[in-house]
């Protein structure tokens, strides 16, 4: 089947077995391009259930992965609203507080909700804490301020699972939300559920979102991978998004796993004309899959077109 991702020949990059300790399950990595080094900051779910943070770091940012020996976040320093874990974070890097927001879904009693944490080295954070209460996750913040408020993409689970944008001035207090990218319903691709990917990213035409989108088959979920563009200015408005998926599960590691048919990202970057993006398969590993950043626009704005 042609998509416009191209899967890298080394997938999957990270399993269970490349870790330096016992764990279930490897997959849903923020991701950060450091330059020398690329880094994962990779959830591990262990043989509790339960997910932490752990750094990953790579010369290419495709092998010879290097694990640290503790968590950067895990659910037992005993944070209030992660008695549960710590999952699927995304990495943005914000040039006016010098440091990396890693946003991610802190695991209560209550059920998932948003927490932020900032770091600059990836060896220590200071957390901000809870920023919005169960059912929300996928949230993404956005790398810049627009007319001096932070913009974040999240996913409350109410009212049909849609990914929705909020503004902050300080990154603690969230308002003004709205829906920018709706379900499509029906028998769409991402007719069911849609949720942010990696952070946005800034081109010319507006803000690039890669996104997951949910259908459901006779019960079952497949997560498929597709993409938006928001106004550059005005994030809430969304300017078009792809009718078609851009990568559906195919490989034999994303058809079987603990969730079948399950591809999610969280991370990824533009490195020269290439996207990158880092997605967990069937949650189970982590893999790599490329495109051209030209072709993901051309394909959303001939989708918008007419
Ligand atoms: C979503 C998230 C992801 C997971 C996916 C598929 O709701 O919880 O962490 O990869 O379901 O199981």
């Amino acid at each position: 089947m042609f998509e416009l991702f191209e899967r890298t020949p080394k997938n999957p990059l990270i399993t269970s077995h490349d870790l330096p300790y016992h764990a279930n399950a490897v997959f849903n990595a923020g991701a950060a391009d450091l330059g020398k080094e690329v880094l994962l900051l990779v959830r591990v779910e262990t043989t509790s259930g339960r997910s932490h943070l752990v750094v990953a770091r790579s010369l290419d940012g495709v092998s010879g992965w290097r694990f640290d020996e503790r968590a950067l976040l895990h659910p037992a320093q005993g944070f209030e609203y992660e008695a549960n874990g710590v999952e699927d974070c995304r990495l943005t890097w914000v040039e006016e507080r010098g440091c990396w927001v890693i946003a991610y879904t802190a695991y209560s009693d209550q059920g998932p909700g948003v927490a932020l944490a900032t770091t600059t080295d990836f060896r220590t954070v200071e957390r901000i804490g809870l920023v919005s209460p169960p059912d929300d996750k996928n949230a993404a913040l956005f790398p810049c301020t627009f007319d001096g408020l932070f913009a974040m993409l999240h996913r409350p689970s109410a009212g049909g699972a849609s990914a929705w944008l909020s503004y902050s001035p300080d990154l603690v207090y969230w308002g003004r939300p709205s829906v920018v990218i709706p379900v499509r319903g029906g028998p769409w691709w991402d007719g069911a559920r849609v949720g942010a990917g990696l952070p946005p990213i800034e081109t010319e035409e507006g803000w690039l979102v890669i996104y997951h989108g949910v259908k459901y088959v006779v019960g079952d979920p497949i997560y498929r991978i597709g993409a938006a563009l928001l106004d550059r200015d005005e994030p809430h408005r969304l300017i078009g998004r792809t009718r078609r998926w851009l990568l559906s599960p195919q490989e034999r590691y994303e058809r079987t796993g603990d969730a079948p048919n399950v591809l999610f990202t969280c991370g990824g970057f533009v490195r020269g004309d290439e996207l990158w993006i880092y997605y967990g398969a069937a949650d189970s590993c982590i893999c790599l899959a490329t495109a051209k950043l030209v072709d993901v626009l051309a394909a959303i704005t001939r989708d918008n077109s007419g």
